[in-house]
């Protein structure tokens, strides 16, 4: 049988070096960018719950996308990308608002606008950008690109918000991160939460980054699978994702209508236990489609549950228990929240069958990627036998690679 294909990572030199290569190619070889980059994440667990106020437990990965950029005196933004040869893109940051840039440029020149939109002195920029975070595939290849841009323009325009890379300022960073969802929301129209944002600025090598939605606090979990003898495995399933096409969006807003019925600012008010049987009690009663709101509901008070105790796992160092955790996080995302998909429910029984401890959709959903947690002696052997399952099925072959957590955007 042939080997699953493997995406791995570029060193930080390796990325740089493509991206000072095609800034020259596109902008000429006399001027010299700076170059910085930023990684795409994959969640461990807490789901659908950043807009909800609620917890999430995210990774930055070593998969980053990379940019040089020189920065201008007008308001000119002229960019390129490796993955859309020959193409130089321009606009003016004066004519970036809601609405009136579409594609990949809506996440650069909307960062821009919303750090311009705070007052902050940013103008024009010359930028190239390459990246090896995969796209489409859950591991938030956009979020990459916007805290690429951010981290940019904070030292090119003298921002002094990200901090140095030996000591990156968190609440700097906070507002690099907020304005990189002000550029997704806003510009580029995509209604997602934060988490991923957050993840790509804030996160910690070696730890997992715990995330507090109701106030944006954060605290670094240590995090070593590899100390433990085990392995978190990826599996992009190649199926389509989108955030933009309207599930994400209509998620969204059944939760915001569940949190008015209920009186509540936020899903994270809803306790669990009483609280959660309460809440759906009333929901039964007072809900246009009471069934579809119980089931998100639970979905969100059980995920934000699912959170806690997987940190707790985690602090104790006890990895290896956290699979179950894993198995009611897809099932209640497959049943209760329905973004699974028939591509994303193959790969995680597939991997259990052939001896991984748990398993799970990570991210938005609908395609995207898949998580294991295995025995490290046994990664090929739970990557052949999802390759096998997707073959059997016809669908196309996955990719895999094994996570570990990187630093953030520097
Ligand atoms: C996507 C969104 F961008 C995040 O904000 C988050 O809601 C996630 O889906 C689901 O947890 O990645």
């Amino acid at each position: 049988s042939t080997t699953p294909t493997q995406v791995d990572a570029w060193s930080l030199p390796e990325g740089e070096a493509r991206v000072r290569q095609l800034f020259a190619a596109r902008f000429g070889a006399g001027a010299d960018p700076g170059a910085w980059s930023a990684p795409g994440r994959v969640n461990l667990i807490g789901e659908h719950t950043d807009y909800n106020g609620g917890l999430c437990l995210p990774i930055a990965l070593p998969h980053r996308t990379h940019i040089a950029l020189r920065p201008r005196e007008d308001d000119l933004i002229r960019l390129a990308s490796a993955q859309e040869p020959g193409a130089v893109r321009e606009l003016r940051l004066a004519d970036v608002a809601p609405g009136a840039v579409a594609g990949w440029t809506a996440y650069v020149a909307g960062v821009a606008w919303a750090l311009a939109e705070r007052g902050l002195p940013v103008r024009g920029f010359d930028a190239v950008v390459d990246s090896c975070v995969p796209y489409g595939a859950g591991l938030s290849s956009s979020a990459a690109l916007e805290a690429a841009v951010a981290v940019a323009l904070d030292d090119a325009f003298g921002l002094g918000l990200a901090g140095s890379p030996q000591e990156p300022d968190d609440a700097g960073r906070t507002v690099l991160a907020a304005a990189c969802v002000r550029a997704e929301n806003e510009i580029a129209g995509a209604p997602t939460g934060g988490m991923d944002q957050s993840a790509s600025l804030r996160a910690r090598a070696e730890h997992a980054l715990l995330l507090d939605c109701l106030d944006s606090s954060v605290r670094h979990v240590p995090f070593d699978l590899a100390a433990d003898g085990l392995a978190l495995l990826v599996v992009d399933t190649r199926a389509a994702h989108s955030l933009v096409d309207g599930q994400y969006a209509a998620r969204r807003a059944t939760c915001e209508a569940a949190a008015r019925t209920l009186g509540v600012a936020s899903l994270r008010e809803v306790t669990p236990g009483d609280g959660l049987a309460a809440a759906l009690a009333r929901l039964t009663e007072a809900s246009e489609d009471p069934d579809t709101a119980v089931r998100r509901v639970r979905h969100v008070v059980s995920e934000i549950e699912r959170v806690e105790a997987l940190v707790e796992l985690l602090d104790a160092g006890r990895a290896q228990e956290a699979g179950p955790l894993l198995d009611a996080s897809h099932a209640s995302l497959r049943d209760d929240y329905e973004v699974s998909c028939v591509e994303l429910d193959v790969a995680v029984e597939s991997a259990r069958a052939a001896g991984a401890l748990g398993a799970r959709m990570t991210g938005g959903g609908f395609g995207g990627s898949a998580i294991a947690l295995v025995d490290v002696e046994r990664v090929a052997q739970v990557e052949q036998a999802v390759a096998q399952a997707f073959a059997a099925r016809g669908f196309a072959p996955p990719a895999f690679l094994v996570a570990t957590a990187a630093g953030p955007a520097t």
